[in-house]
């Protein structure tokens, strides 16, 4: 037997476990063990049916994400391919039973759906999530599933790509029966309940495959969906024309058919850009200088200054993850406010089903409101939220450096200020990180996690652990103004109105963005966040810049006129009582008359223009960012804009879009912008160096870690 593959026997049953930690994804190796296991299963006379399992944590995890390349350049990964050892499961005389625990997803569902029989136990969950990989299930998992689920549970689970715990897929037919206890024991139990009966293989099981009256319109719906919510994808829709397949063809070609469907996905760039995603999302918890084995603090109890929208936010998150969060404003009617503002948020998400009320009302219980520091003294961490002005967070920090207990780690959610210096108003500055939410902080994943000078390592490390717990991404990031998300943003926005001043339509702007794959159009981003915001730190730092650079105005003048955006009903567009968008043609006549005074040319602008002004300002700042190490990665970056700035995570973030169209090309371009438009679009000396070598920046990325 391979050494990843167990074979044992209980009486009259055979077990067959499958034991490649951590995931027991099925690399090279596995289909061949499971195979020998089914064939001496098969030949044993004294064995009448047998289980498949998995070691450890859970059932299988889906084929291994790390053999795709090998995959896509032909190369051989097993001597026996999986959908072969599929086609051999189903087919051994004995009846085999897949017993579930952990997860079956992917490559691991369709293993499962192979077997005669599964059972699960009730903590399990199922799911075809290859679409978050930019792929389709490729093992038959589109032809069984209907077989077994029905065609509308089959093409949701599909294109969507999300799990579904034991019981619904017990209720839709997938699991035959919830085992309560011991897996092992439930799953031999069954076995002997089966045992000697002919097994029925999934294939043939055409029952649930319906009419094409029926499933019409449920392919169209999905379709319609599909474009909306996963806009741009390719994968979600050969999901479905897959799962179609198995409506219209037999068992066989609707096989051949998904595999070419799958074989096209898996050479997209889409594809390669998830799966740098999918692995850069688990990269960016390992920094360098920080080993595993570095000590961690125990966070048990969490305190936050600031019930404002950013504070009152971060309130929620610790008490989401069942952590008590003591929550300080400076007044009374700021408070009420602020705990309104919460108990409307939770509101909103009991409505739309995503919390019960009653994890809501345990949820509010955790949170203690205080106009004092009260229970500040027990708190292992301190978040500071209060408003972005350098004098009151000092302030603020020279409070909590009295009243926090020793150890607690003291964090600010400061945006763009230094840590450094705020550090400076304590007397234990390596407890001091910054943590920089993003808004709602509720809602949204990243966390930047920002180093100081002399912010601990196990302040660093318990930072990073904490926002797994608090279900986040954290990324560690350098103190540079901005930091890495908003330094970044700062061009990019930038390039926005310039192109507006240049005479491109704020809607045609934001349409090319969104086009590109991006949330929102950086205009609209400018009206949800406020256009002062922005306005009022040029000001402040206006004596930093060089003078003669050119500086965008549109934005600033639209502020003189009271236009902030959403929140004043105007902006760059017109807003409604709803804060539904309009078009506003004033604006268009406007910057035309300061463009004129400003003795700037309008012409015709082409999307592709903008798509590169904008997308190569993030990736000349991200590169100075990369050269200057307050990004220590290249995917750290792509990280931070794929969960942070809604950057499509289809196209691998900033610098891996960038690798992917070649930095000599986005070199040229930007000397081309820097030819038209000057110093401000001086390439970074990094770019330039890579682009003149022909490397990339994950390649700068390895070579620079391999160094460290
Ligand atoms: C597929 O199956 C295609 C089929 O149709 C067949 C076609 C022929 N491969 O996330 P974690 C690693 S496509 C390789 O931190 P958790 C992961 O990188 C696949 N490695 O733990 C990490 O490594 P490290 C469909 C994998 O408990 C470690 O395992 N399946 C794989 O938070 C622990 O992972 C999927 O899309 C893999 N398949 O979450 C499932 N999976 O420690 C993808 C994990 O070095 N996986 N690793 O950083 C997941 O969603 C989560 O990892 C899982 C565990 C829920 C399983």
């Amino acid at each position: 037997m391979s050494e990843l593959v167990e074979y044992t026997k209980h009486g009259e049953i055979a077990v067959v476990t499958i034991n490649n930690p951590p995931v027991n994804a099925l690399s090279p190796g596995v289909p061949e063990g499971i195979a020998q296991g089914i064939d001496r299963a098969a030949g044993d006379h004294g064995v009448r049916a047998v289980v498949v399992m998995g070691a450890g944590r859970t059932f299988v995890s889906g084929a291994d994400i790390k053999e795709f390349d090998k995959m896509r350049a032909g190369g051989a990964q097993s001597s026996l391919s999986f959908p072969d050892l599929l086609n051999h499961i189903e087919a051994c005389p004995k009846p085999v039973v897949m017993a579930i625990h952990g997860n079956a997803l992917g490559g691991g569902l369709e293993l499962a759906m192979a077997g005669h029989y599964r059972v699960a136990v009730a903590s399990a969950q199922v799911g075809q999530p290859e679409v978050k990989l930019g792929i389709i299930p490729g093992a038959h998992g589109t032809q069984r599933l209907p077989r077994l689920a029905g065609v509308a549970k089959a093409v949701a689970m599909c294109w969507e790509g999300n799990l579904i715990p034991a019981a619904e897929a017990e209720k839709a037919g997938i699991v035959d029966r919830l085992i309560d206890g011991e897996l092992l024991e439930g799953a031999l139990g069954f076995a002997h309940e089966i045992a000697g009966k002919p097994p029925t293989k999934t294939r043939d099981r055409n029952e649930r495959l319906g009419t094409p009256e029926e499933n019409a319109p449920i392919f169209a719906a999905a379709r319609e969906a599909a474009r909306k919510k996963q806009r741009g994808m390719k994968a979600p829709l050969a999901a479905i024309d897959a799962v179609e397949a198995a409506t219209t063809l037999p068992f066989e070609e609707g096989c051949r058919f998904e595999r070419k469907l799958f074989m096209e996905c898996l050479a997209s760039e889409q594809s390669k850009a998830l799966i740098h995603v999918f692995f850069g999302e688990r990269e960016v918890g390992k920094v360098p200088g920080i080993p595993k084995d570095t000590a961690v603090m125990a966070v048990n109890r969490a305190a936050v200054v600031g019930a404002g929208t950013m504070g009152g936010g971060i309130a929620m998150v610790f008490a989401n993850a069942g952590i008590p969060v003591a929550l300080k404003e400076a007044d009374q009617a700021a408070l009420e406010r602020g705990l309104a503002n919460i108990r409307k948020n939770y509101g909103a998400s009991v409505a739309r089903g995503r919390f019960t009320q009653q994890f809501v009302d345990e949820r509010m219980e955790l949170i203690q409101p205080t106009l004092a520091y009260d229970g500040f003294a027990d708190a292992d961490m301190v978040v500071e939220a209060v408003f972005e002005g350098m004098e009151l967070k000092k302030q603020v920090f020279a409070e909590l450096d009295r009243v926090a207990k020793p150890g607690a780690i003291l964090a600010s959610n400061t945006s763009t200020l230094d840590i450094d210096e705020i550090a400076t108003a304590t007397r234990r500055p390596e407890f001091v990180v910054g943590t920089h939410f993003f808004s709602p902080a509720n809602v949204m994943r990243l966390l930047e996690i920002v180093k100081g000078k002399k912010t601990s390592r196990e302040v660093l490390a318990t930072a990073l652990q904490l926002s797994k717990r608090l279900k986040k991404i954290g990324v560690v990031v350098g103190n540079c103004r901005g930091f890495v998300g908003n330094r970044m943003f700062h061009p990019y926005v930038r390039e926005s109105v310039f192109l507006v001043e240049e005479g491109a339509s704020v809607e045609a702007v934001d349409q090319a963005m969104m086009d590109f794959g991006m949330a929102m159009g950086p205009l609209a981003v400018g009206d949800l966040a406020g256009l002062d915001v922005g306005w009022r730190i040029r000001k402040e730092y206006r004596h930093l810049e060089k003078p003669g650079i050119r500086q965008a105005f549109a934005g600033d003048r639209l502020c003189e006129m009271g236009r902030f955006g959403q929140k004043t009903g105007a902006g760059w567009y017109k807003y409604d009582e709803q804060r539904r968008p309009s078009p506003d043609p004033q604006v268009g006549e406007w910057v035309r008359q300061w463009a004129a005074e400003a003795g700037i040319r309008q012409r015709e602008i082409a999307a592709e223009e903008i798509v590169s002004r904008c997308i190569y300002a993030l990736v000349n700042e991200g590169a100075r960012i990369l050269e200057e190490g307050f990004a220590s990665r290249a995917v750290d970056i792509d990280i931070i804009y794929i969960n942070g700035y809604g950057f499509p995570a289809y196209r691998g973030g900033p610098m891996w879009y960038a690798d992917a169209v070649g930095l000599k090309k986005v070199y040229d371009r930007i000397r081309q912008f820097e030819g038209q438009q000057g110093e401000i679009w001086e390439p970074a000396a990094l770019l330039k160096e890579l682009a003149q070598r022909g490397a990339t920046f994950e390649e700068f990325s390895k070579e620079h870690q391999a160094t460290a």
